[in-house]
């Protein structure tokens, strides 16, 4: 393809990727109950903002996990199998799954790895990150969110059939003829990574319909693992939500930089402030941001005002903690069996190997 060609294509995928954003926000500004896709806080910046969360004393949730990978990366690596491909849905900064890597390359193992992101600056700097850590390591990053993310994923992967650790093996060997790998030796099984808890972001329905449509796409020898915050003292997630250094503060508040930035709004973010409260019957946790007084924002690429009374919020993203009892009915209805289940000694956080039911 040509250079101009390609560019008007990226041109176009990035005005497709606007419009929704814009559309979204004209639609949520419009309505009386505010309230947005958190996935639209994960901008170069917000992705920026949230590795810092995640770095917050108060923030339990990366740390306890990442606890828990590297405590039993071998158990979990063994129990998928001597060839795998591991698929990843908001990788982020890969920061936890070079856990697992670290583990395979230690053992010598092959690494497939297929990181899918919303934001392509965070994709390129931790994909340059593992090739430098893991040099041998195959990795395809996907630049998607969660709906095509596993289906690009599980094409590309398809393409790495060929290259089995069986193969390397013989290979080292003999070095001698490539054999077709179609006997079942050498197919993988895919790993698919859904970490960080996630899917508290979905609605619990939406949640069991997500993990279904994972479910279709999985053969019966892949795994799902899945990483659940649980519910726990409220002011322990409170905390977490709303941590002293005021980083999370900042991360709801890019938004309406965002707005600014993408869309010529003219929000002063200083007039609307970080809101985050667990709500109990619902097990969760919101953030908001609530307007300070009456105000008026001019968006420029809707060519609208939009008025906010004095408390007024924008509800921008929801975070369910999960029980014991709920993951497992969650797993089961979406037709998964729970083959292992890793928890920190506090019970703050969960991590469920999941496989084909
Ligand atoms: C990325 C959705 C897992 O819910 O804990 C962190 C996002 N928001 N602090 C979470 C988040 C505010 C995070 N997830």
């Amino acid at each position: 393809m040509d250079k101009d060609r390609s560019q008007k294509m990226t041109l176009q995928q990035n005005k497709e990727v606007v419009d929704e954003f814009a559309n979204d926000i004209a639609i949520c500004l419009s309505s009386e109950n505010k309230s947005l896709n958190p996935k639209y806080l994960y901008d170069h910046k917000g992705s920026q903002l949230f590795e810092q969360i995640c770095l917050q004393p108060e923030y339990y949730l990366t740390r306890t996990e990442a606890s828990l990978l590297k405590r039993h990366a071998p158990l979990i690596i063994n129990l998928v199998g001597s060839n795998i491909r591991i698929i990843e849905l908001g990788s982020g900064s890969s920061s936890k799954t070079a856990l697992l890597l670290r583990y395979l390359s230690s053992q010598k193992r092959r690494i497939f790895y297929f990181p899918i992101d919303i934001s392509a600056s965070i994709l390129m700097e931790s994909t340059r990150r593992l090739k430098s850590q893991f040099p041998n390591a195959t990795i395809i990053a996907i630049r998607s969110d969660y709906n095509t993310g596993v289906d690009r994923a599980a094409a590309k992967c398809m393409v790495t059939d060929g290259e089995s650790e069986e193969e390397e093996k013989k290979k080292k060997k003999k070095k001698k003829k490539k054999k077709k790998s179609n006997n079942n030796d050498n197919q993988y099984s895919k790993l698919i990574l859904f970490l960080g808890s996630s899917i508290g972001n979905f609605e619990p329905m939406a949640a069991g319909s997500f993990l279904r449509s994972i479910r279709e796409k999985l053969h019966t020898n892949d795994f799902l693992l899945v990483g659940f915050d649980l519910q726990k003292d409220e002011s322990v997630l409170t905390a977490a939500y709303d941590d002293k250094a005021g980083i999370t503060a900042k991360f709801n508040l890019n938004l309406l930089a965002r707005i600014n930035r993408e869309l010529g709004g003219n929000f002063e973010p200083e007039k609307f402030k970080h809101y985050a409260f667990y709500n109990r019957e619902q097990h969760r946790i919101e953030m908001h941001l609530v307007s300070n007084t009456n105000q008026q924002v001019y968006i420029e690429a809707l060519g609208k005002n939009f008025s906010f009374g004095k408390g007024d919020s924008i509800h921008t993203e929801n975070s369910y903690k999960y029980s014991l009892d709920q993951i497992a009915a969650l797993a089961k209805d979406s037709g998964f069996r729970i083959k292992k289940e890793f928890m920190d000694e506090k019970r703050w956080f969960n991590m469920a190997l999941l496989s084909p039911s």
